[in-house]
């Protein structure tokens, strides 16, 4: 029984041992500079999920501070945004953020971003390695 359990245990660290980057194509990914008084930043990516299964995006990390998606919803003329804590990507699917939609929420980033700096984000993907991405500041572009 003893043995058992011990080939057990170390089955479990092969599985875990062997976890690879998920097959994801990054599209896009920037960020826009903060103004004077704000105390969010804001990020946005096109991640492509280049495989024939669903993905499961679970977290975020964000070197600059907490980071979570949001979801612009415009109701009765008012926007607000709700948080999203999991986010699917159907087989060759894809996962598309923008101003007004979906975005990368950081909360009281530790400097206020300004072009030329870079955002390391994590995405968290179930069953894979962390998905590293830089995300330049860049020019807002005009709406
Ligand atoms: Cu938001």
């Amino acid at each position: 029984m003893k043995k058992c359990l011990r080939i057990l245990g170390g089955f479990f660290w092969i599985s875990f041992a062997i976890a690879a980057p998920p097959p994801i194509i990054v599209l896009e990914h920037y960020s826009y500079p903060m103004s004077p008084g704000q105390d969010e930043g804001v990020a946005y990516v096109t991640l492509q999920n280049t495989s024939s299964h669903t993905l499961t995006l679970f977290q975020l990390e964000c070197d600059q501070g907490e980071a979570m998606i949001h979801q612009t919803i415009v109701q009765n003329g008012i926007a607000r945004m709700e948080m999203l804590s999991e986010i699917t990507l159907p087989a060759n699917g894809r996962l598309t953020m923008k101003p007004g939609e979906r975005h990368i929420m950081i909360e009281e980033p530790r400097k206020p971003l300004q072009i030329g700096n870079n955002l390391t984000i994590t995405f968290d993907f179930k069953g894979y390695d962390p998905l590293i991405v830089m995300v330049p500041v860049v020019k807002r572009s005009v709406q």
